[in-house]
């Protein structure tokens, strides 16, 4: 296997700038290309300004080139970039009635355990999932809701979702199309299209931190080191994205979703991480850099996208509010 550091040079941005000289240069234009290229920098180049924080769009249509431009570098540089109300007031509805049924489907459980696809990991007060919960029913992570839910389903498809993928993250829809979902990211657009078919969703879940206390954290890891091996090689292949899509408030108060801009170009960590993560709230010490830690203050419906290997994690939940979120994992495909 190859290293870990060349392995993560060889995803994400890496792998979209060779894409990009042999299909997208004839969309973007080469210019555009090549300063999106220069953005990819050294971490010590990078900005800590407010530059760096800038990313904070309105919503995944109507950018136009310079703006798309500014964002694309923006997320080669800090690897996260928040977009506001990229899924609308209903469709969080459904997802919330979504997760209430299951919630309801596991208001007995004490255990984590898998039921009909779905894996219901209770909250402990460990954060440890073979831990008991510390009541009946109360959990922290509901996996592959897609599989029972059609809200969760329809959000794995959400073209503005995947617009964004492709358009700002480099995510590969594997066709001479790539980047169509992006042209009109507003449209309600049917699983049939292209991008639809080939860039795939391999993980979706929904976290739910509990308040007062119960929802404990999730110390500082990379996604990337999680994926399974397919998983992986299309990542690497052909790029990946993650995205956290708010249904709550989510803010520094409430435990809310905490990146470490930069870390994704700083090289896998998982020996360091692997034994922190099934655990509590406690961070992974000094493993990371946390000198552009970020805490978005997200509404429902807002969503930030994040490179596979970039750090995140989160606190403890000691507010009164719920604060949960939906993720998703995705990788391209080639041609
Ligand atoms: O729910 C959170 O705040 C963090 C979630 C996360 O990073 C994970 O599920 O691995």
């Amino acid at each position: 296997m190859a290293s870990v550091a060349a392995s993560v040079t060889r995803f994400g941005l890496s792998s979209t700038r060779a894409r990009c000289r042999a299909a997208r240069c004839r969309r973007f234009g080469r210019g555009r290309i090549s300063r999106a290229a220069r953005g990819y920098a050294a971490a010590d180049e990078a900005s800590t300004a407010d530059e760096a924080l800038s990313s904070e769009t309105p919503r995944a249509w109507g950018w136009d080139d310079h703006g798309l431009g500014a964002l694309r570098r923006h997320y080669a540089r800090e690897g996260w970039v928040v977009v506001r109300r990229l899924v609308t007031p209903d469709e969080v509805d459904a997802l919330h009635a979504a997760t209430d049924a299951l919630q309801a489907e596991a208001s007995a459980f004490t255990r984590s355990r898998r039921e009909r696809g779905v894996y219901f990991e209770v909250q402990s007060a460990s954060g440890r999932k073979g831990d008991p919960a510390v009541a009946p029913g109360v959990l922290r992570k509901i996996t592959s809701p897609s599989k029972r839910s059609r809200a969760f389903a329809s959000l794995t498809m959400n073209a503005n979702v995947r617009a964004v993928c492709a358009q700002l993250c480099g995510v590969s829809d594997g066709t001479a199309e790539e980047g169509s979902a992006a042209r009109s990211p507003g449209s309600s657009r049917s699983s049939s299209s292209s991008s639809m078919r080939s860039m795939r969703c391999v993980v979706d879940q929904v976290n739910l931190k509990q308040p007062l206390g119960a929802g404990t954290g999730f110390p500082w890891h990379q996604d990337v080191s999680f994926l399974k091996p397919d998983a992986r090689a299309a990542c690497e292949a052909h790029g990946g994205c993650n995205a956290v899509v708010a249904m709550d408030r989510s803010h520094e108060g409430n435990g809310g979703f905490v990146v470490l801009g930069g870390t994704h170009r700083l090289g896998e960590k998982f020996s360091q991480t692997r034994d922190a993560y099934d655990g509590a709230a406690g961070f992974s010490g000094d493993v990371f850099d946390v000198s552009r830690r970020f805490c978005p203050r997200l509404a429902p419906g807002d969503a930030i996208f994040f490179h596979p290997a970039l750090a995140h994690g989160s606190g403890t939940n000691h507010s009164p509010e719920r604060r949960r979120i939906a993720t998703l994992w995705f990788v391209g495909a080639g041609e």
